[in-house]
C-alpha cells in the first residue's frame, strides 16, 4: 500500500470509530452533541491517532488493538483546539478555514463540549482495555500517563506560557520549551500510547520518545510557517517563524525530523511507516 492510502485507510477507520463512539446528534441534550461532534468531524488531520496505530504496528500489532485508544487521544486533541479559540484564550473565529466551535455554538457550549470531549478521550482510551490482548495494567499506564501529558507540566502548562510570553524578550530556549509542552506532549504522548499498549521495552520506549519529541516540535514550527504563508500570522504572539524567519524554520525542522528519524534505528526496516510519517510533516500543507 502507499503511503498517501495509508494514511486515508486509517482515517477512515478513525472516522468509523468516533462516529460510532460519540453520541448522536439528536440525543439529548442534543446541542452539546451537536457541537462535540462540529469540532471533531471538522476537517481535522488526524496525526496523532495515525501515530497511535503506525506505532502499534512497528510492535506487529494490528490498528485495531489500540484505535480506541487513539482516537481517546484525538479527542483530547479537539477538546484542546476548541478551548484554544475561544475568546478568552486565542480568540480565533476560524478553525480549519470554518468559524470555531463558539462561534457556532456560543461561547458555553463550546466550553461544555471541550469539557465533554476531554471526559470523553478518557472513556475512551479505559474501553480499550475491552480488547483481548491488551494487558489491564498498560491501560493503567495510559490513564497515567495521558494526565501527566496533557496537565500543567506539560499541554497546559505550556497553553499557560503560550497566553502569558512576551514576544520581545523571550528566548530561544524558552520558546523551545513551550512548543514541547504545548504541542509536543500530546504528540509523544500518541506515539508512547500504542508502545505501551503494544508492550514496549525501556529501550524501545526511550527511543520512540525521542522520535515524538522531535517530531512535536518540529510539527509546531511547520505550522508557524504555514500560518505565515497562508497569510495568519499572529503578530501578537512570538512564533519560531516570526523571530527566526522562514529560511531558518525550514533549515530546524528538517534537522529535527532527521534526528527524529535516527532515533529509530534500532527499530530496522519496521520503522519504515513511522519515518514515511516524520517526512510527511515536511511537505503537508495544512
Ligand atoms: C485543559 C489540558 C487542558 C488544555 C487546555 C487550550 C489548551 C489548554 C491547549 C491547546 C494547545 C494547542 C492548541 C496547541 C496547538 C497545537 C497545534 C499545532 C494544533 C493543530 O494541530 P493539527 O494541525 O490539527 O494536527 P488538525 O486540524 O489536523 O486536527
Amino acid at each position: 500500500m502507499n503511503f498517501k492510502k495509508y494514511l486515508e485507510n486509517k482515517k477512515n477507520i478513525i472516522d468509523k470509530t468516533l462516529d460510532e463512539y460519540l453520541p448522536p446528534e439528536e440525543k439529548a441534550p442534543s446541542i452539546i452533541h451537536k457541537a462535540m461532534r462540529y469540532s471533531v468531524f471538522g476537517g481535522g488531520k488526524r496525526i496523532r491517532p495515525i501515530f497511535t496505530l503506525a506505532t502499534a504496528e512497528l510492535f506487529g500489532r494490528e490498528a485495531e488493538s489500540v484505535l480506541r485508544a487513539a482516537c481517546g487521544i484525538e479527542l483530547i486533541h479537539t477538546f484542546s483546539l476548541i478551548h484554544d479559540d475561544l475568546p478568552c484564550i486565542d480568540n480565533d473565529d476560524f478553525r480549519r478555514g470554518k468559524p470555531s466551535n463558539h462561534k457556532v455554538f456560543g461561547e458555553a457550549i463550546a466550553l461544555l463540549a471541550g469539557d465533554a470531549l476531554l471526559v470523553s478521550g478518557f472513556d475512551l482510551i479505559i474501553k480499550n482495555s475491552e480488547v483481548k490482548e491488551i494487558k489491564k495494567q498498560s491501560i493503567l499506564k495510559l490513564i497515567k500517563e495521558t494526565s501527566f501529558y496533557i496537565g500543567t507540566e506539560n499541554m497546559l502548562g505550556g497553553q499557560v506560557e503560550d497566553i502569558t510570553a512576551k514576544n520581545e524578550d523571550i528566548t530561544k530556549e524558552d520558546l523551545v520549551n513551550l512548543y514541547m509542552k504545548k504541542t509536543a506532549a500530546l504528540i509523544c504522548l500518541s506515539i508512547r500510547a500504542g508502545a505501551i499498549l503494544s508492550g514496549a521495552n525501556q529501550r524501545q520506549l526511550k527511543a520512540l520518545t525521542k522520535y515524538g519529541e522531535n517530531i512535536g516540535l518540529a510539527f509546531q514550527i511547520i505550522d508557524d510557517m504555514l500560518d505565515i504563508m497562508q497569510d495568519q500570522r499572529d503578530m501578537g504572539k512570538p512564533t519560531y517563524a516570526n523571530k527566526y524567519g522562514i529560511k531558518e524554520s525550514k533549515s530546524e525542522s528538517e534537522r529535527l525530523i532527521g534526528e527524529a528519524k535516527d532515533y529509530l534505528r534500532i527499530f530496522n526496516q519496521k520503522a519504515d511507516t513511522l519515518k514515511s510519517l516524520a517526512d510527511y510533516l515536511l511537505t503537508r500543507k495544512k
